[in-house]
Formats: structure tokens, C-alpha cells, sequence
């Protein structure tokens, strides 16, 4: 029987698949006292003491709760310096269930980046991806490459219903190898899911139609793996080819796909810390092993203690387990069914870990300069002391060459679902507060930057009200 069958019955709820056995309390605050928290941060989420926050949605990065089998595994930690048992059960996870054959761990997914862009890129080249991600992007803009976004347009459209809109467009893709040809082109840069699209998916056939491409121009795809469990489930649910696989096996040919991956596994792999760069190229392997001693450290730990590297490798197994995953992404939709029967403009189709606001829907009085969704994050914050994140034209920087500000087409507000920590009734609360807002809409006034850092300005600028 397929193990979407399984689960007993798919018309039931999709409730946890676990009990709750240790808790942490959260602080419910006044509006004043939330007042004052949000204009000492500078009117920037990332800048509030997660103290002053009651249901935190900045993130579903490193925010997880571990399993007792996890904690059990930090226990198990090997801190030798050198060939840590915890880093050779990492190995075999990461072979096991993703298919790569060679593990460079780093402390979190932006390190791998490092790595892989310093590797492949040379100055000038040209890296098409399917939508960018801020610290992706910067690293392939340090290392001399320009990103350039290849999905198709129905990505950039919050109300497009398009069940797969993490998909490449083949022939954007082919128009920028006519342009500037293949040698110009190290990978094609593709993430499961794609983040700033909404958590949206992309489909194996379009991802098998973009391998033969590259194959054929002799291109590598390096593979943001981040969320690659949520997409493989999304695969199951909507391609219909793949319905009676299981999650574990579609997270397997996906990777296949692939030549190269870059992980910050505080998301799906359920840990607080971690990530790695896998490879299949034994040169391309001994490069990265080496620079990982430069920026990171030692080979078998890469930036992880050994008790880290055991809870990842267990976290690993948990994510692809289909109870998990249905429930995961279960209450992500709960969230987003809700506010979109209360008529609250979503990024549709609701994607896999989080629920994003239409900020330019929400707030039509104000232009992409006032900044909507950077203010609609602290009225949200104001309402309830829930914490969101903007992620539109803040988030977007500047250009590198002209200096003038990235005006994507998305300008949303992301309240995003740290992964077996909040329950359905903390999920109601939001949907009440963003419905509390969205009633007195009119009232939010935008707001202009007053401090700047050079990169990803997103988390350290601060703002002032208009
Ligand atoms: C997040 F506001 N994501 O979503 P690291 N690829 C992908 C990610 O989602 C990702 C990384 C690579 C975060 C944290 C974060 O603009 C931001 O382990 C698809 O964070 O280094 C991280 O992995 C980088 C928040 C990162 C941001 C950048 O909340």
C-alpha cells in the first residue's frame, strides 16, 4: 500500500504525529509594551528580543523542536577533534536518503555557499537560478557571478494557482546559453522549495527536462536542498506520476537530478544548527574539503560538534517519514486556508513552510518606496506580538552595479512555521491578528530607512515611520 494511504485515512485531520512532553513558556505582552520594543528595534523584526515576542513566525530556520530521539543522540556526541563516529553516521544518512557520494559539513547553509560559488564561479559568469535567495545570491555576487532568474512568470504573480511554480522556464534558460554560451554558465543554481516565491515547489518533470538541457550543454546544477522533504511531499500530493512513491524515494530522485547540493539543514532536517555542502565530483569534493579547514574547520566536523552532527543525522531520517511531512506541511496550510477564507490576499497555491501576505495587496495606499511590507510586519507585531518577516524590497537590496534598490515583484510578509512548536489554536491567533489588521489596514503609514549595512541589509537596517 502507498504510504500516503497508510496514515489511516486521508480524509482525516492532519494532526501530530507526536506528544508534547517538555514546554517552554511564551510572554504575552501589552500593545505599549510592544510599542516601545518595536521602535527600539528599529521597526525591523530581526532586531526585536525574541523576550518581547509571543508566536515567533520570523523563521522556520534552526527553530525546530528536536525529538527525544535526537536529544538522545546529542548525548552520543564524539567532540574528538578528528573523524568524530557522529560525522561517519552523517556520511551514511546523507548517501542513504539524499544519493550524494561525497559530505563537507559546515555550521549552516550559507557556508556551503561560500564554498560551492568560490569553487565554480569565475568573475563575469552568469548563474540562472530558479529565483533568487539573499545569501545565495550575495555569494554567487562575491565570487564575480551575476544571478539571473530563470522561473517562470507565474512565480512572480501571488495569485497565479499554478501548482508548481518553483518550475524553470526552458526557455529563458535557453535564450541565456544562446546569449552568452555554455562556458559562461558553471550551474544552474535550483532550489526545492523556492523560498521567496512562497515555499513554492518545483515538479521532476520540469527538473528532468532542465537535467537533459544542462546535459546537453555540458551544465551542472547545484541543488539548494534546504526544503527538499516539503517539496518531494508536494510532488507525491500534485504530480500525478509520482502519487504511489514515497516521500524518502521522490527526495532521492530529485537529488539525482542534480550534481551538487548546499544545505542549511535548521529547516527540513530539524536541527538547531548545521549544514553541509554534498558533492559528486571527487576534484570538485577535495577542493571544498580543503577550503572547509580554511573558514570552517576540520574536515569530519566542518563547523558542527559532534552532538550536533548526531541529532542532524537522526533528523535527517525524521524528515522524510511520511506522518511528519504530512502534518508539517498540514498545518502551514491550515494557516493559509484560514486566512484565505477571511479573505486576507495570500500568495497562492499556500506553499510548504510558511503562509506569505500579498503586502502590496494588503496596503494598495502605499508604493513599493514606503516600504509596505517591512510596515505591515510591525503592525502585525503591534496587533499581537506576532513576529514576522518582511520579504520584498527590503529584503531585495541594491543592485551592485547601479546602487538603486531591487523593486521585486513580491512584496510579502512571510509568517513562517517552525516545525513541531506551535499548535492549532497558536495558529487561530495569528489568523485573528492578521484579520485585526487587515480591518484597519488604512491606518498603517509606511516607513523610510535611516541606517543601511552593506550586506543583506534586511537584518540589521533600521527604520523610522513616514
Ligand atoms: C530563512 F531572512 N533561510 O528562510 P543558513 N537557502 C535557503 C534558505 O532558506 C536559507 C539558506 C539557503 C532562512 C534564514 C535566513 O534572507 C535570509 O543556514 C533556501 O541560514 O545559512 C536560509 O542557510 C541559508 C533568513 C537567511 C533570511 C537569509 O529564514
Amino acid at each position: 500500500m502507498a504510504e500516503h494511504q497508510k496514515s489511516s485515512d486521508r480524509k482525516r485531520s492532519w494532526a501530530e504525529p507526536y506528544k508534547i512532553k517538555m514546554v517552554e513558556p511564551v510572554r504575552i505582552t501589552t500593545r505599549e509594551e510592544r510599542e516601545t520594543a518595536l521602535s527600539e528595534a528599529g521597526y525591523n523584526t530581526f532586531l526585536l528580543k525574541s523576550n518581547d515576542v509571543y508566536i515567533d513566525l520570523l523563521t522556520d530556520s534552526g527553530t525546530s523542536a528536536m525529538s527525544d530521539r535526537q536529544w538522545a543522540g546529542m548525548m552520543m556526541g564524539d567532540e574528538a577533534y578528528a573523524g568524530s563516529r557522529n560525522f561517519y553516521h552523517l556520511e551514511d544518512a546523507v548517501r542513504k536518503y539524499y544519493g550524494y557520494k561525497h559530505l563537507v559539513p559546515t555550521h549552516q547553509g550559507r557556508a556551503a555557499e561560500h564554498m560551492i560559488s568560490q569553487i565554480l564561479i569565475s568573475q563575469g559568469d552568469i548563474i540562472p537560478g530558479n529565483m533568487y535567495f539573499t545569501t545565495t545570491k550575495l555569494h554567487q555576487e562575491l565570487a564575480g557571478g551575476t544571478f539571473v532568474d530563470i522561473i517562470i512568470d507565474e512565480a512572480h504573480d501571488p495569485a497565479d494557482l499554478h501548482s508548481f511554480k518553483g518550475n524553470v522556464d526552458l526557455d529563458k534558460l535557453e535564450d541565456l546559453i544562446t546569449e552568452h554560451g555554455p562556458d559562461k554558465i558553471p550551474y544552474v543554481s535550483i532550489a526545492t522549495t523556492v523560498n521567496m516565491a512562497g515555499g513554492q515547489p518545483i515538479s521532476l518533470k520540469n527538473l528532468k527536462e532542465l537535467r537533459k538541457l544542462c546535459d546537453h550543454h555540458n551544465i551542472m546544477i547545484v541543488h539548494d536542498m534546504t526544503r527538499v522533504a516539503e517539496n518531494a511531499y508536494m510532488i507525491q500530493k500534485n504530480e500525478k506520476e509520482y502519487s504511489d512513491w514515497s516521500v524518502s524515494d521522490i527526495v532521492v530522485e530529485i537529488c539525482n537530478q542534480t550534481d551538487a547540493a548546499t544545505m542549511s539543514a535548521k529547516k527540513d532536517a530539524l536541527v538547531n544548527i548545521g549544514g553541509f555542502l554534498a558533492v559528486n565530483d571527487d576534484e570538485i569534493f577535495d577542493k571544498a574539503r580543503n577550503m572547509v579547514v580554511v573558514y570552517e574547520g576540520l574536515h569530519t566536523y566542518g563547523g558542527m560538534a559532534g552532538r550536533d552532527m548526531e541529532a542532524l543525522a537522526i533528523g535527517i531520517t525524521e524528515s522524510v517519514d511520511y506522518d511528519h511531512i504530512r502534518a508539517r506541511v498540514g498545518q502551514v496550510q491550515y494557516l493559509g486556508e484560514k486566512l484565505i477564507d477571511a479573505g486576507i490576499p495570500v500568495v497562492k497555491p499556500i506553499g510548504t513552510h510558511g503562509v506569505f501576505l500579498d503586502a502590496k495587496a494588503f496596503l494598495p495606499h502605499l508604493n513599493q518606496d514606503q516600504l509596505p511590507a517591512q510596515s505591515l510586519a510591525g503592525a502585525i507585531y503591534l496587533d499581537s506580538g506576532v513576529r514576522a518577516m518582511e520579504r520584498g524590497v527590503v529584503s531585495a537590496g541594491r543592485n551592485p552595479e547601479t546602487g538603486e534598490h531591487n523593486y521585486p515583484k513580491l512584496e510579502l510578509v512571510r509568517l513562517t512555521i517552525p516545525r513541531r512548536v506551535y499548535t492549532q489554536a497558536h495558529m487561530d491567533v495569528v489568523a485573528e491578528s492578521i484579520e485585526a489588521v487587515y480591518a484597519n489596514r488604512e491606518q498603517i503609514t509606511g516607513l523610510k530607512f535611516v541606517y543601511e549595512p552593506e550586506y543583506l541589509r534586511f537584518f540589521q537596517s533600521r527604520f523610522e515611520r513616514l
